[in-house]
């Protein structure tokens, strides 16, 4: 049976755990070396049911990654890299799969794993760490994976076990379409309540009505010129059923910056304001400041 290894051990990366293990698949986590002297051995995971079990996956470190057979990549946009950088011996037959928020990451994996399947991934799950390992799930979504390469395109096979954990995934050949999607999620939601110091739901209250408008605006315009054919309304319903949805949530931007954590902000609005060329974003630009002064 094939092994999921998941390289990145956030509340997402952890969910992902739990819920491919409660399937019975076989799962190890890459933890990074400061934890090689002191770990658990399990985690306490909360489903969304309010049900508690401990969850032990296979532990491993970057020097024994050549063991790997198909990688989740789960860390933060930032540290994708990196933390690739650190594997030791991966085997180039792996399929790697990037599952992070944002964009920009990919191009540059692409040249370190020039012989890897690779594969991009887009999720709505939420999960949120409660103590340092104590997992809850927060809220369950789609999961949408995709071919960033030749190699990666022959991958479609790893939904079905996927699909059993998660209660869906779907293949989509434009993958790059999903993420510019939730993408342009992400660069209204979460920099605005990182920003408020907010949850996702109190963005529809009156007083957030028209830097929504005309944030949504201007992100709409950007998407568009990355090619996405989503008309203002379309996106704009779209912004508003997210908001809804994860209601209760606090954006993973929220929770880095109140945690002193370093943000995505360059890998989401950053990469909005590479992209809008002479297009005029002046509301992208002021949250994008706002983010890097509160420290993101
Ligand atoms: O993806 C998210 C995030 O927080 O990064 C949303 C969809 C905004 C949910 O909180």
């Amino acid at each position: 049976m094939r092994e999921w290894t998941i390289l990145g051990a956030g509340a997402l990366g952890c969910t992902f755990a739990a819920l491919l293990n409660e399937q019975q698949r076989p799962v190890s986590l890459i933890l990074s070396e400061r934890h090689r002297r002191h770990f658990n051995p399990a985690f306490e995971f909360i489903a969304l049911n309010e049900r508690r079990r401990l969850v032990s996956p296979h532990y491993r470190f970057a020097d024994q990654a050549a063991a790997t057979e198909c990688l989740l990549v789960m860390t933060k946009a930032y540290q994708v890299l990196p933390a690739l950088k650190s594997l030791h011996n991966l085997p180039r037959h792996v399929p790697v799969i990037l599952l992070h928020n944002g964009m920009g990451v990919a191009e540059q994996v692409a040249s370190l794993l020039p012989h890897n399947p690779l594969l991009a991934g887009v999720t709505s799950h939420g999960a949120l760490r409660e103590g340092p390992w104590q997992i809850r799930h927060t809220g369950k979504g789609e999961t949408w994976l995709g071919p960033l390469n030749e190699q990666g395109k022959a991958f479609s096979h790893l939904l079905a076990p996927l699909s059993a954990a998660l209660g869906h995934a779907g293949w989509s050949e434009d993958i790059l379409s999903l993420q510019h999607r939730k993408l342009a999620i992400n660069a209204v939601i979460n920099p605005l309540t990182a920003c408020h110091h907010i949850r996702n739901g109190q963005l529809a209250e009156p007083r957030f009505a028209d830097v929504l408008a005309t944030l949504g605006e201007e992100v709409h315009r950007v998407l568009s010129r990355l090619g996405e054919s989503d008309t203002p309304e379309q996106y704009q319903r779209r912004l508003n059923s997210v908001i809804e949805l994860t209601a209760t949530n606090y954006s993973s931007m929220h929770q880095d910056l109140a945690h002193g954590r370093p943000t995505e902000i360059d890998y989401i609005t950053g990469y909005l304001l590479k992209h809008a060329g002479d297009l005029p974003v002046p509301v992208c630009q002021q949250l994008y400041n706002e983010v890097k002064k509160q420290g993101g």
